[in-house]
């Protein structure tokens, strides 16, 4: 019997970890609850992620299988696991941030020749698209040439039935903790994320391009909390798309290569966890000001679209993407709040946090390196909300002071004038001075 180790991978359909253990026997599911990651992350996340967990047990159990859960350091479980069951493999989706690499080579070493590692978090492996020299790419666009030009990989079905798994008297298969989360959660679960894709592709694909930079985020497909934990494959998610077509499709699609790039990035540059992509951005006059931070964070600045944003994400554990572009450039460009403490306090606020998607957005709005991001580009937070709300009626359900004007609806914690002119006065300088090779 062989064990398919879930990680960032809660799904049965597209999973080759489980198609390669089912080619040898039995399958057994195993989700090790990891402190390392837990206990560093927020009520509303940890949520999410048991209620996929418990999903994933659901489905195991209506094919004839089941689904173990484990807590503790997973060098230690796991070899406590495959000799309990007298296991002859384990198999698994590989990450590529830095804690999954430590991880999983100190599980390989705890199982020496007996772990399979398959690609299937993204739809191009981290790595795997590289210059016509042999490097890493920094630019998105023509990443994205060569990411097109790859082709799709092979979509897996989810097998329909499971072998028949001897299970050892007595064995405790674990139980998925409950957490309150504090935010209203999407359904959990691969055929729920699969019913939402399917409504997205529906109702929304085909006028994407046009709508998706809606601040209250109405027009893009809201699957992002699905895909971070690969509850959803994002290969079937593209090739469904690719199949409809269209401009919109092809606008969409081209999303899921920012994700892949995103991925791509930290595998190449695990620095990019603390560091700016460009080192030479480390060096912006940082203000470790907790008030304002916490004004920031709270939504309570008294700039409507600043604060529309960061209050609907506390409500609610989303937020599109034109408005997350918004406030991590105010926070690193206006208010010169260090970037790191931010970047973490959001991603502990998102359902779809992600280390590779949320650096890559923080230093690509922060402007610190990430892609060909200007500098120079700072928004003006008047019009960005006048362009991608032009009713107001976002601001106003969220920012209801403001009446649905973009103007400050009180005096703001920040001179914007000002502090456009300060940042633009040191980035200039920081941009002529000597690269010191990207990090
Ligand atoms: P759609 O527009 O429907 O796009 C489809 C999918 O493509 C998304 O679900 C997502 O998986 C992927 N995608 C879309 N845009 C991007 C992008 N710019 N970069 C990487 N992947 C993308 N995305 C996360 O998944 N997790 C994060 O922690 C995260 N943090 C971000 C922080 C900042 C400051 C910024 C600017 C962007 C961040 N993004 C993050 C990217 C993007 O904002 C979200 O993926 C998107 O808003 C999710 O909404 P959606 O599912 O409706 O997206
Ligand atoms: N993966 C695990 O193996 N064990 C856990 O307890 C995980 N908890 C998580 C909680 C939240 C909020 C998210 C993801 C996880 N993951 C867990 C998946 C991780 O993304 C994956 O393990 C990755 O390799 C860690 I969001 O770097």
């Amino acid at each position: 019997m062989n064990l398919v180790w879930h990680r960032a991978d809660l799904r049965l359909h597209d999973n080759p970890a489980l198609v390669e253990a089912l080619k040898s026997g039995p399958a057994l599911g195993l989700v090790v609850l990891d402190p390392n990651i837990l206990q560093n992350t927020s009520p509303r996340r940890r949520a999410w992620f048991y209620q996929n967990t418990a999903a994933l047990r659901e489905a195991y159990l209506r094919r004839g299988s089941f689904l173990l859960v484990r807590v503790g350091l997973p060098w230690e479980v796991l070899p406590q696991v495959v000799s309990e069951l007298a296991a002859n493999r384990v198999y698994a989706v590989r990450n590529s941030t830095p804690y999954a690499r430590l991880r999983d080579q100190k599980v390989g070493e705890a199982l020496p020749g007996r772990v399979s590692w398959l690609e299937g978090q993204y739809i191009q492996e981290p790595g795997n698209i590289v210059k016509p020299d042999g490097g890493p790419y920094t630019v998105f666009t023509p990443y994205s040439r060569r990411w097109w030009a790859a082709g799709a990989p092979v979509l897996l079905e989810a097998p329909t039935y499971f072998p028949p798994t001897p299970l050892p008297l007595g064995l405790d298969l674990g139980t998925v903790p409950q957490e309150t989360p504090g935010v209203p959660l999407p359904p959990a679960g691969e055929e729920a994320a699969q019913r939402a894709l399917e409504v997205f592709l529906r109702d929304r694909l085909t006028g994407y391009h046009q709508t998706r930079d809606a601040l209250g985020g109405e027009g893009t497909s809201r699957l992002s909390c699905y895909f971070t934990l690969g509850v959803l494959s994002p290969r079937l998610a593209a090739q469904r798309a690719l199949q409809i077509g269209g401009e919109g499709a092809r606008k969409w699609v081209n999303e899921l290569c920012w994700r892949d790039f995103s991925g791509d990035l930290l595998y190449h540059r695990p620095q990019m966890m603390t560091q700016a992509f460009d080192p030479r951005w480390n060096d912006l006059p940082w203000n470790d000001d907790d008030e304002l931070f916490e004004a920031w964070l709270q939504g309570q600045t008294g700039i409507p679209v600043v604060d529309a944003s960061m209050r609907e994400l506390q409500a609610t554990g989303f937020l599109s993407n034109r408005a997350r572009m918004v406030v991590a450039q105010f926070a690193v460009k206006l208010a010169l709040l260090p970037w790191q403490k931010c970047e973490r306090a959001f991603r502990d606020l998102l359902l779809d946090g992600d280390n590779a998607s949320n650096l890559q957005g923080w230093q690509w709005a922060g402007g610190l390196g990430v892609d060909a991001a200007p500098y120079f580009r700072v928004f003006n937070l008047i019009t960005q909300a006048e362009a991608h709300d032009p009713s107001g009626t976002w601001l106003k359900r969220w920012v209801p002071e403001s009446g649905g004007k973009p103007q400050p609806y009180q005096t703001p914690l920040l001179d914007l004038h000002l502090a456009r002119k300060r940042y633009l006065a040191v980035a200039e300088k920081i941009a002529k001075s000597e690269p010191q090779g990207s990090a």
